[in-house]
């Protein structure tokens, strides 16, 4: 296994990067944490909202007991990414998709910055925070960036809960099967800023790995994939991606 610090890419991932086909991408809250968007875990810490850890506040059983409660929480960090930009290490991403011929983007964010940097066709396994839907006809509805956010269903009335993927609830349908179909298919895969702690998603670099993939990690910490990777680049993905943009 390769390990690098914050100055250097392996040559070997270098080699794999200027010859691959196929690419895969897995994000998480990593990815936009230069942006300003915390993390959920990482660093000892874990996000907590008003008392409440996010994996109860997050959850399907907080859908049924106090949607109110789930509004409040995704209301105020849909405030906070009002004022927020991607950062260079969505840029670089943005500017893989025309470098292989294949490439998939699969993020566990809901924040959108993806999508503001440029990457088209991203597989947004958790959902978006700019969507709600339905509780009972599950119609999904946008959410202006300015304005106020809708209330109600348009179809039927009924309330509308934020179309994100909480604990204990099915990943969007195919989602998850499309993109454990590309990582089986890619040739290289990057989990960038992901505790690859929460599954199904975790699983997907697995899979690419099974199916032989080079395998790389970008995160400023160990996490349990770390060990199971053909390169890791201990760092942070804004100061790392960068570089394999640049050709030597
Ligand atoms: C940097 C950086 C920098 C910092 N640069 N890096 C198998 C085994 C055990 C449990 C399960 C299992 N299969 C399913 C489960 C249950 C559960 C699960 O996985 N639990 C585990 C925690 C144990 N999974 C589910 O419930 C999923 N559903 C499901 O499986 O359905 C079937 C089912 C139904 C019923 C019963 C059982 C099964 C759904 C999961 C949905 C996750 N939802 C959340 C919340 C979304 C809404 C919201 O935003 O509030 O998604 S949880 C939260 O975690 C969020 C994230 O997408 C997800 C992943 O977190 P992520 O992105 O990895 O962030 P962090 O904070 O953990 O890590 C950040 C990393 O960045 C750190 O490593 C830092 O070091 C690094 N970093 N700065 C690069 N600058
Ligand atoms: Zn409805």
């Amino acid at each position: 296994m390769e390990f690098a610090g914050s100055s250097s890419i392996p040559a070997k991932l270098r080699e794999r990067f200027q010859s691959a086909q196929k690419v895969l991408v897995l994000t998480g809250a990593g990815v936009s944490a230069e942006s300003g968007v915390p993390t959920f875990r990482g660093g000892g810490n874990s996000a907590v909202w008003k008392g409440m850890p996010f994996d109860v506040i997050s959850s399907a059983q907080m859908v049924e007991r106090d949607l109110d409660a789930v509004w409040e929480w995704f209301d105020y960090r849909r405030n906070l990414l009002k004022e927020l930009k991607p950062n260079p290490a969505h840029d670089a991403i943005a500017n893989w998709q025309d470098r292989f011929g294949e490439f998939t983007l699969v993020t566990q964010n809901i924040d959108g910055l993806h999508q503001q940097a440029g990457s088209r066709d991203v597989v947004e396994v958790h959902g978006s925070i700019w969507r709600a839907r339905c509780i009972s006809c599950h119609e999904a509805v946008s959410i202006p960036r300015v304005g106020l956010r809708p209330n109600e269903c348009e179809s039927c009335g009924d309330r509308l809960r934020p179309d994100v993927v909480l604990f204990g609830e099915l990943l969007p349908p195919g989602a998850f099967e499309y993109a454990a179909h590309m990582a089986a298919r890619g040739d290289l895969c990057f989990v960038v800023g992901t505790s690859a702690l929460v599954y199904p998603a975790a699983s997907l670099p697995e899979i690419a790995r099974a199916n032989g993939a080079y395998l790389c990690e970008v995160n400023p910490e160990r996490t349990q994939l770390s060990n199971f990777c053909d390169s890791v680049l201990t760092g942070k993905a804004g100061e790392l991606l960068p570089l394999l943009n640049i050709d030597l």
